[in-house]
């Protein structure tokens, strides 16, 4: 297969090309080589217990049940079930993290991070009912850490966040009983009703499915996302270049790969260490160049300009260069693949997180009581490579500039102007129509699909078709190499949005950081609800969300919490559950006939672009604009 059909990303086809050369084989290889099971790509087979695996033919689905007697619609709804549970957890437990890092640095026990955004601090206690008037900075902030600790460990009530949903929203959520309690509690009994012989009925499992779901978004996420802020600098606009041209031959490369800022954050100190910087001179480099991937990389992109060298279909490609002298690693999303890729190229590859170790890799436990203990070993281990490389350097000299860091803050702050940041400018360009609607274009990058592709001719669709993209994740990264997050793409888009966009200085394409920052969009779409005029809930928004080329539990977890919260959130590549059965129905359309958004997959860029045009239109004529 030409590498040409497997990316449209310059740089990865190139080193994709290198790599056969060289006798390596990489990520989007093996993919041409899996062929999926056509039983298992219809989420037809359950292996819950050991009576089965049982299987049941997609093309007659009501035929046969299990042997416990489960339907296709049980079976579906509880793999669904606990993909959902795992995707949740991922985030609950980097939000867990996150939160634990900042009661450390309250209780003085880390010294080496502080809290950088106090604004930020003292608005979110008050928003959660938090007296800040006359306290100190470290008793609000006592409170507030105190207070989202219950976003994990409630087993009642409701979490903290739910002071911030929409009011029809939230009564929606406590009527149907899915108002989340807590992170632990929820993917508990989301894994404890999926055991055999529990939960059996599709339409009772979809409600936990939804609740745990919210307990992501509205929960662990949107922890991750505060703290993030409160503890590293609320992001606002920032210039930042993005592709593997980022690397310098002349420098000692050092990639930061994964999804907690802690230890990205820890290595940024490190590598501003003249110590450092002057070791790396005595090996003969003109400096130390730090580079962000995938997500944690997406974070240091928006808050402080980093440079960022790629998305996940890229993590072993950007090896091959030969240039990277160190890849260092935290949690979600790091193939393993890697630790042999990194072999073949002489580089280090290296863990840092308990919770992920990788066979092969050089594990340096990460602690953010000593971060330099971790950061500067790194470090050491880099330089010395870089003074005994071994292997041909070939970088492509593809690279991006694009504009990152849109916070809700700054959207806010942007469209509002200096005195009294609003959401209302948005909401009057979306009635007076020269903003068609709202989407999210989101997720990560799966090698069924060719890199990159479906994200890009998405996007370059909606904003077309005067529709406001905002995005996170590795779609960012794919539309930032695709040069879609600068001013100028705003002669892409149609004439309503290129209005808004000269007049405000803003690309049509915001990028908004990291996958748990999709609570940003959640956050900026319910401060649309509150400002008036779009209606009352999310549902009522013309607004539509997309994962064109997703892959992981993390994805699905997100796009329910979406569907959860009233967004239509379309699904590229393909969906796990098997179409003309009674769960597909109800995830396709019975949830919206209830007041919730829906799911919706296509292929083809073209025809997602048309799904989520058509829904902003049916909300536009519903609210009568
Ligand atoms: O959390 S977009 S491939 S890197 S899962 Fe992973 Fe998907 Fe990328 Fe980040 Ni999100
Ligand atoms: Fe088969 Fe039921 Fe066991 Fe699943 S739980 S493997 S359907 S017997």
């Amino acid at each position: 297969v030409p590498a040409s059909d497997l990316t449209t990303c310059e740089a990865t086809r190139q080193m994709l090309e290198k790599a056969r050369k060289d006798g390596v084989v990489l990520n989007l290889d093996r993919a041409v080589d899996m062929k999926p099971c056509p039983i298992g790509v219809e989420s037809a087979c359950c292996k819950h217990c050991f009576m089965g695996p049982c299987r049941i033919n997609p093309r007659d689905p009501y035929k046969k049940v299990g042997i416990c007697g489960a339907t296709i619609d049980t079976i579906t709804a509880r793999n669904l079930a606990r993909n959902v549970a795992t995707g949740s957890a991922s985030h609950n437990d980097h939000g867990q993290h996150i939160l634990h890092l900042f009661k450390g640095i309250i209780e003085k026990s880390v010294t080496d991070f502080s809290i950088a955004d106090t604004r930020k601090l003292q608005n979110l206690a008050t928003e959660l009912g938090i007296d800040t008037e006359d306290r100190s900075v470290e008793d609000v902030a006592k409170d507030l850490c105190d207070e989202l600790e219950k976003t994990f460990s409630n087993v009642d009530g409701e979490m903290p966040f739910m002071k911030r949903v929409p009011a029809a929203t939230l009564e929606l959520w406590r009527k149907d009983g899915i108002v989340p309690r807590g992170a632990m509690k929820e993917v508990m009994e989301m894994m404890s009703r999926t055991h055999i012989g529990c939960d059996q009925d599709y339409n009772h499992l979809m409600k936990q499915i939804s609740r745990t779901a919210l307990a992501d978004g509205w929960g662990g996420s949107m922890v991750a996302t505060e703290l993030s802020d409160i503890m590293f600098g609320t992001p606002s606009p920032i210039v930042a270049e993005v592709n593997m041209g980022v690397l310098k031959e002349d420098h000692v490369n050092v990639i930061v790969h994964g999804h907690e800022p802690a230890m990205f954050e820890g290595m940024l100190a490190g590598v501003n260490d003249p110590f450092f910087i002057q070791a790396a001179k005595d090996k003969g480099a003109a400096g130390i160049n730090l580079v962000g991937m995938c997500c944690s990389g997406a974070e240091m992109m928006s808050r402080h300009g980093i440079p960022h060298a790629g998305n996940f279909s890229s993590t072993e490609a950007v090896l091959v260069t030969g240039a990277v002298d160190a890849m260092v690693v935290d949690i979600q999303c790091i193939k393993q693949g890697l630790a042999q890729v990194a072999k073949c190229y002489d580089t280090h590859l290296i863990t840092t997180s308990d919770r992920a170790h990788i066979e092969g890799a050089t594990h340096i436990q990460f602690d953010e009581t000593d971060p330099r203990t971790c950061t500067d070993e790194v470090l050491i281990k880099a330089i010395s490579r870089f003074g005994s490389r071994s292997q041909p350097i070939q970088i492509p000299n593809q690279v991006q500039k694009g504009i990152q860091g849109f916070s809700h803050e700054y959207i806010e702050y942007m469209l509002g102007g200096t005195f009294r940041g609003s959401y209302s400018p948005l909401n009057d360009n979306i009635i007076n129509g020269r903003i068609r609607g709202v989407a999210g274009v989101v997720g990560c990058t799966n090698p069924k699909v060719k890199q990159d592709y479906v994200h890009v001719e998405l996007v370059r669709e909606l904003i077309k078709n005067d529709v406001l993209v905002l995005q996170t994740g590795c779609s960012q990264i794919a539309l930032s190499k695709a040069g879609f997050l600068t001013p100028e793409a705003a002669a892409l888009a149609g004439p309503g949005l290129s209005e808004v966009c000269e007049t405000v200085g803003m690309p049509p394409v915001l990028g908004l950081g990291s996958c748990v920052d999709n609570t940003r969009i959640l956050i900026a779409a319910s401060a649309m609800v509150k400002a008036g005029g779009l209606g009352n809930s999310i549902a009522d928004l013309p607004a539509a969300g997309c994962a064109p080329e997703w892959m992981s539990e993390k994805a699905l977890a997100i796009g329910q919490y979406f569907v959860s919260s009233g967004v239509y959130t379309v699904f590229g590549v393909g969906f796990p559950a098997l179409s003309g059965t009674r769960f597909h129905d109800l995830l396709f359309n019975g949830l919206e006939q209830q007041g919730y958004g829906k799911w919706g997959m296509a292929k083809d860029p073209i025809e997602i672009a048309r799904l989520m045009i058509d829904h902003i239109d049916k909300k536009r004529s519903q609210l009568g604009i």
